[in-house]
C-alpha cells in the first residue's frame, strides 16, 4: 500500500483502519475526553424496548428487495470508491434489527466454546480516548497513521478496554473486537450470514432514494440525534451531546424506514464483500463484490465518526479492514434469505 493511500486513510477516517502490522514505537497518549454533556438522554432519543429480551436475540425484519441506487455521484470521500451511483437490484432478505450484542455473542460462546481471533492474538485495538491512564501507561506502540489506536494486551469481546474491563454492565451494547471471521462464524451458527455490501446499503437506505442518511439528508432533523456519532473535536474531545461518548445500548436511537436500528453509527458493521474502489456503472443484480482481495468492506461508521475526520456515517460511505482485524468500534449484524451466488 502506498504512503499517500495510508495517509489519506488516516486523514479521512478518525474511525480509522486499525490493522495488524504497521506499528510505530513510543506513541504519545493524547488527552482524555471529558464526561459527556448529556443534552439528549436515551429517553429523548429512543423508546422503551417493546419485546422481552430473549426475543430480541433473534429478532429480524424483512428488507424488501427491488432496485435501489447504490453509491453516490457526489462522494463525501472520493478515495473510498463511493462512486459511481448505479442501479442495483437485490432480492428480499431478512436482517437483524440491531447490531449483535454482547449478550447474544455470549450465548454463542457459551454454546460452542468459540475463541475469537483477538483472544488468540492476545490483543486488539482500542481507541485511546476510552482507556484508563493505567492501561495507557503500559502501551508503547500505536498505529503509525492513526495514533489514537492502541494495541491493548488482553483486549477482546469480554474485556473491551483490556484486562480489568468487562461487559457485565453493557450486555445489550454491540459486541466489539470481533474479526470478520468471528462475525461470519457467529452468523453461520444461527444459519445466517453476513450481508453483502449491496444488501447492507439497500437496508441502510430504508426505502428512501438517494439520501445521505437512513432518515434523510439532514444530520440532526429538529435538533435531534438519530445515530450515535461523535460531537466535538476528534480525537481530543467528545461532548457526548447525543448521550453517549462510547457505544450505546442497541436500539437507543430511532429505527429507519425498514425498522433497522443503529444502521449508521454506534459500531461499524462487517459485510461479506472483498474491498475494491472500482465499481461498474452498469445495472447489477445481487452483486457480491470482487472474487478475492485483502480487505473486507465495513459500513455505517461508528460512535467515533465526526464529519471532520470520518464522514462515513452515510449509507454510501464505506471503509475496510483485513479479515483478522478487530477493534473497539467494529461489530456486525447478520442476514438470512436473499440471493448470493
Ligand atoms: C453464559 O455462561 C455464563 C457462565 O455460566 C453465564 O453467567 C451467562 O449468563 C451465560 N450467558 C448467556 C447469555 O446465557
Ligand atoms: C438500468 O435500468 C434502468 C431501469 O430499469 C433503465 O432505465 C436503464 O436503461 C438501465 N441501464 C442500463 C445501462 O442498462
Ligand atoms: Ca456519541
Ligand atoms: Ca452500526
Amino acid at each position: 500500500q502506498s504512503e499517500s493511500a495510508a495517509a489519506s486513510k488516516a486523514a479521512g477516517c478518525g474511525c480509522g483502519n486499525p490493522e495488524r502490522a504497521a506499528v510505530v514505537e513510543n506513541a504519545e497518549p493524547g488527552p482524555v475526553p471529558a464526561e459527556p454533556a448529556v443534552k439528549y438522554s436515551r429517553g429523548a432519543n429512543g423508546r422503551a424496548l417493546l419485546y422481552p429480551l430473549p426475543y430480541l436475540y433473534f429478532m429480524m425484519v424483512l428488507v424488501p428487495g427491488g432496485a435501489f441506487l447504490m453509491g453516490t455521484d457526489d462522494p463525501g470521500i472520493p478515495a473510498d470508491g463511493e462512486s459511481p451511483q448505479r442501479l442495483v437490484y437485490v432480492d428480499s432478505f431478512y436482517m437483524d434489527t440491531h447490531e449483535v450484542t454482547n449478550r447474544q455473542f455470549q450465548m454463542f460462546v457459551n454454546a460452542t466454546g468459540y475463541v475469537t481471533e483477538a483472544e488468540k492474538f492476545g490483543d486488539s485495538f482500542v481507541f485511546e480516548g476510552i482507556l484508563s491512564d493505567k492501561v495507557k501507561k503500559e502501551i508503547t506502540q500505536a498505529v503509525a497513521a492513526a495514533p489514537w489506536w492502541l494495541p491493548v494486551k488482553g483486549a477482546n469481546w469480554k474485556h473491551p478496554e483490556g484486562l480489568g474491563s468487562s461487559i457485565t454492565d453493557r450486555l445489550d451494547h454491540p459486541v466489539l473486537h470481533v474479526s470478520w471471521t468471528d462475525a461470519r462464524t457467529y452468523c453461520s451458527w444461527l444459519d445466517k450470514r453476513l450481508p453483502t455490501e449491496a444488501e447492507w446499503e439497500c437496508a441502510c437506505r430504508g426505502g428512501l432514494k438517494d439520501r445521505l442518511y437512513p432518515w434523510g439528508n439532514k444530520l440532526n432533523p429538529k435538533g435531534k440525534h438519530y445515530a450515535n456519532l461523535w460531537q466535538g473535536d476528534f480525537p481530543n474531545y467528545n461532548t457526548g451531546e447525543d448521550g453517549f461518548v462510547k457505544t450505546s445500548p442497541v436500539m437507543s436511537f430511532p429505527p429507519n424506514g425498514f425498522g433497522l436500528y443503529d444502521i449508521v453509527g454506534n459500531v461499524w458493521e462487517w459485510t461479506s464483500d472483498w474491498w475494491t474502489v472500482h465499481h461498474s456503472a452498469e445495472n447489477q443484480s445481487n452483486p457480491t463484490g470482487p472474487q478475492s482481495g485483502n480487505d473486507k468492506v465495513k459500513k455505517g461508521g461508528s460512535y467515533m465518526c465526526h464529519k471532520s475526520y470520518c464522514y462515513r456515517y452515510r449509507c454510501a460511505a464505506r471503509s475496510q479492514n483485513t479479515p483478522d482485524s478487530s477493534a473497539s468500534n467494529l461489530g456486525f449484524r447478520c442476514v438470512s434469505g436473499g440471493t448470493v451466488t
